[in-house]
């Protein structure tokens, strides 16, 4: 498996949020459209990661949407999913893909255009790039000008994602970038209506891209 849609690329947060209400948000962000998932749980022990990993699973097989996890390959082997995302400071994207073989997708961040070519070498199928703009959510970034953005996607084949404070109000200035889609965590985790927001989400997208 390594064909996957990066157009709407829904990540994950289940902090604060009872586990059925949780997978009730995934599978609604599902129903919603979106094309690729990431769970990414910052504070969760190995038992429970997995254990998680196996129920989004169960729904994301069910729409036929590949599910990666994030920073742990042995989770995402073990749990049998499509894929890994890895950032500057988890395992090597080259060891990521010794590791996990050539079917699976080994997604990576990047922020620089020398960390983009870095992982690309190294084998990565897809880049996430950001934050674009600040985000609330927990993550320990510094923001990326669209201009580094647009240099990254001129200097690697394959499909980068923008990230970071996106909603369907604020993605206009991504109009220029040569990006393959958008990257969300809160924009579809905290909605009321999940399914809604990744509808009118990946309208406002292929609206922007004129698709
Ligand atoms: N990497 C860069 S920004 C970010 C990550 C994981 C978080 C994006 O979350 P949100 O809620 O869509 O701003
Ligand atoms: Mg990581």
């Amino acid at each position: 498996m390594r064909k996957f849609d990066t157009t709407l690329y829904f990540i994950t947060d289940s902090t604060a949020l009872d586990e059925q209400v949780f997978l009730y948000k995934v599978e609604q962000a599902c129903k919603g459209g979106v094309t690729l998932l990431q769970l990414r749980e910052k504070d969760t022990d190995t038992r429970s990661y997995l254990s998680l990993a196996q129920k989004v699973h169960e729904i994301t097989k069910r729409y036929g949407i590949p599910l990666i996890i994030d920073d742990r390959v042995d989770v995402a082997l073990a749990a049998e999913t499509e894929g890994v995302h890895l950032g500057q400071s988890d395992l090597p994207v080259f060891l990521a893909r010794k590791i996990l073989g050539e079917d699976k997708i080994v997604g990576a961040t990047a922020k620089t255009v020398e960390q983009a070519k870095e992982a690309y070498e190294q084998g990565a199928d897809y880049l996430g790039v950001g934050a674009i703009y600040p985000t609330t959510t927990k993550v320990k970034t510094v923001l990326t000008s669209v201009e580094t953005l647009s240099k990254i996607c001129d200097a690697v084949p394959i499909p980068v994602n923008a990230i970071g404070g996106l909603t369907k109000d604020n993605i206009g200035i991504l109009k220029d970038a040569d990006i393959d889609g958008i990257c969300v965590v809160s924009a579809i985790m905290k909605a009321e209506d999940s399914k809604q927001a990744a509808e009118e989400l990946k309208a406002a997208y292929k609206s922007l891209k004129g698709k």
